[in-house]
């Protein structure tokens, strides 16, 4: 069995990857696992993951590395359950220091149990040209570090969203970045589509030189405050709509929250919904910097009822960006209920295992 980690920052395109190799492998009939991850409870990407019909089980309310027994728990069902010939973990996009408390602890302290085989960082296009070229990203220098430490300890880094990049831009942005990290694999990659990964799934499936094993320096204070300036927002509503206005109804609530962000100044790691109506489930996404489309691809809603999950990573206070989240959805002016709801800070990291 293949352990396959992704991780990368925030709205990096890591769930996307996945999903598209994932769909790859089980053409190419082989058996697919995936682990997600995240600090919260209330996941929009297991469920996306499970929309696409693929096997997902998740570590949630924290880290890999803080949660390390859960994750190897987890991929240890999974191997006796469906028993796949390659497993995916996704860890969470404010994670770093993944060679220290999980590829090492692995490697030296599983015996005999799955260890892992790659791991990919993945970063946005936008966000690194930005980063390589001395320009300001729009986080505080605290979460900049975990930004900057993620790609750090990778051996493969892939430049995700090239496709929103003129072609000019994105091989000037890949001569930068190998002249910066020259001892990385660097590639530029479109993840949207599964021709998009092929490229590098067979990298990763075929070679071990994807396999980190540096531990890189960490400062833990530096990368735990980082953590702290991020907000994170779960709630899950369902909302009451007229007969045939549930798009727009719920469109009107996302841009409404978009412009609501964007006056409040606050840094966007990654807004995610879920949006579920009778048969009908979507996942939009908003993402540091946004793309126009993020609602054009909004699907029809039918009936009268509309479930909203929000995930929603903002660097600011949680109970601003959680009032910010409802006065948006109250702004619809249709009856909402609140399902239920997490609004916090991620709390200091502390790796169960940490290895140099
Ligand atoms: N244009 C473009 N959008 C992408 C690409 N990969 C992911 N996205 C979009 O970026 C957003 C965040 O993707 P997601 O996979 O959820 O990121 P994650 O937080 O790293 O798992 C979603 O709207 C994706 O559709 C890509 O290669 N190109
Ligand atoms: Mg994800």
């Amino acid at each position: 069995m293949r352990i396959h980690l992704v991780g990368g920052f925030l709205g990096s395109g890591k769930t996307t990857a996945i999903i598209n190799a994932a769909k790859l492998l089980m053409a190419r009939g082989q058996r697919v696992g995936i682990v997600t991850n995240d600090q919260g409870r209330y996941l929009v990407d297991t469920a996306f993951v499970q929309l696409a019909g693929l096997p997902a089980v998740e570590v949630s309310g924290g880290c890999f590395c803080c949660n390390y027994d859960d994750f190897t728990a987890r991929v240890d069902e999974l191997a006796n359950t469906i028993k796949p010939d390659v497993i995916f973990a996704e860890s969470v996009g404010s994670c770093a220091d993944l060679v220290a408390t999980v590829i090492k602890p692995m490697l030296e302290l599983r015996g005999t149990g799955s260890q892992p085989t790659s791991l990919s960082v993945f970063t946005d296009s936008r966000l690194l040209r930005l980063r390589l070229s001395g320009e300001e990203l729009p986080f505080n220098d605290d979460v900049n570090y975990i930004f900057d430490q993620q790609i750090a300890e990778a051996s493969l880094l892939v430049i995700n969203k090239a496709d929103l990049l003129p072609p000019a831009q994105r091989e000037e942005l890949l001569a930068a970045a190998r002249a910066a990290y020259p001892d990385k694999q660097v590639r530029l990659q479109d993840s949207r589509t599964e021709a998009g990964v092929q490229e590098w799934l067979d990298l990763i499936e075929s070679s071990q030189s994807a396999l980190p094993t540096r531990t890189v320096d960490m400062d833990y204070q530096r990368y735990g405050q980082g953590e702290a300036r991020l907000a994170w927002v779960d709630e899950r509503f369902e909302l009451s709509v007229p007969p045939a206005s549930g798009r727009e109804v719920i469109a009107r609530i996302l841009s409404d929250l978009q412009s609501r962000l964007t006056a409040s100044q606050a840094a966007v790691g990654h807004l995610k919904v879920l949006v579920e109506a009778g048969p009908v489930r979507h996942k939009a996404s908003l993402t540091t910097l946004a793309h126009a489309d993020w609602l054009a691809t909004l699907p029809d809603l039918p009936g009268e009822k509309v479930q909203l999950l929000v995930n929603a990573r903002v660097e600011m206070p949680a109970e601003d960006l959680s009032r910010l989240v409802r006065q948006a959805v109250d702004s619809a002016g249709v009856p909402v209920t609140l399902l239920h709801g997490d609004q916090f800070h991620p709390a200091q990291p502390v790796p169960t295992h940490r290895i140099r």
